[in-house]
């Protein structure tokens, strides 16, 4: 569907006005947008899953972990699609009040395509280098948008997440290295003709939102704070975007599956090309120890 299309659309939670920003500058931050019973059965689960982290001595299907994390002192960069591992996470992601927002940014038919918390931890939580997300997971359109809820409050020590106003418009950038291998972030060459002064930092008070486009240049730097920066993240696209074989993580329940409206009768394609990712069936890690070079995608 084009932006205009959507628009006509009557809104569920946003303001015509908001619509047209995020179509015009490729993001969106919403103040305190989810309320304290939300935050309260997510940070239960949460907790819950981050005591299981103790448990776990590697990086794995669920646990994303730093190198340094210990059962004693848990470091956990990532919890991966949190939307498959529990009915809490699931009800959030799949029929909670973040899908309105969706809808009213990429149509009536909605599809969730997968879910991360990425937690950067306290003290060092890793840096995310800049790069767009829709190399990673192409579809035939760049509808597909992510929103995050900050389940604390982030200032600009933690690391909160950047993005450049209007670079969703711009160039989509090569993220394999000049070796050929995937690296996930643009090349120093590429860095040097970004305009990062122009960076806007998403920070926001805890039930935070921020939304940005799949082609939003976007990063956030390491997180040197005594606190932990949980960032709840959910991809969503909308139904005539259909994505290319591979970009979907295998076995993963409720991915690539239609949540809101109708399945789509036509495929929509946007004519410019999109980066082809590794195949992502033959192994798939994080973007963090990806571009940490510790392995295998996003
Ligand atoms: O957690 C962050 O700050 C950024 C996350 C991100 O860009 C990603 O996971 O693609």
């Amino acid at each position: 569907m084009k932006p205009e299309e959507i628009l006509s659309h009557a809104p569920k939670v946003l303001s015509q006005e908001q619509r047209e920003a995020y179509f015009e500058t490729g993001y969106l931050v919403l103040e305190n947008f989810i309320g304290d019973d939300w935050l309260d059965r997510l940070w239960a689960v949460t907790n819950r899953f981050i005591d299981d982290s103790r448990s776990h001595t590697k990086s794995g299907k669920v646990f994303d972990l730093e190198p340094n994390h210990t059962a004693e002192e848990p470091r956990l960069r990532r919890i991966s699609q949190p939307v498959a591992l529990d009915p809490v996470y699931e009800e959030f992601g799949l029929r909670g009040p973040i899908v309105d927002l969706a809808e009213d940014l990429v149509g009536p038919n909605v599809k969730y395509h997968h879910s991360k918390l990425n937690m950067k931890w306290s003290g060092g939580g890793e840096e995310v280098k800049w790069h767009q997300d829709i190399q990673f997971w192409p579809h035939t359109n760049y509808s597909p948008l992510t929103i995050g809820l900050y389940m604390d409050d982030v200032d600009d020590e933690m690391g909160p997440m950047g993005v450049i106003p209007g670079s969703h418009k711009g160039e989509i950038y090569d993220l394999y290295g000049d070796d050929g291998n995937w690296v996930g972030a643009l090349s120093d060459e590429d860095l040097a003709g970004v305009e990062r002064d122009r960076a806007v930092w998403m920070r926001g008070g805890k039930g935070s939102i921020t939304i940005h486009n799949c082609r939003m240049l976007h990063g956030s730097m390491a997180n040197n704070s005594p606190r932990s920066r949980p960032l709840l993240l959910h991809t969503y696209a909308s139904a005539d975007a259909l994505t290319f074989p591979g970009s979907v993580v295998t076995g993963v329940p409720h991915a690539d599956s239609l949540i809101r409206g109708e399945p789509a009768k036509w495929i929509h394609f946007d004519p410019e090309p999109c980066l082809i990712p590794p195949d992502w069936s033959k192994g798939y890690s994080s973007i963090f120890a990806l571009q940490q070079e510790e392995a295998a995608g996003n």
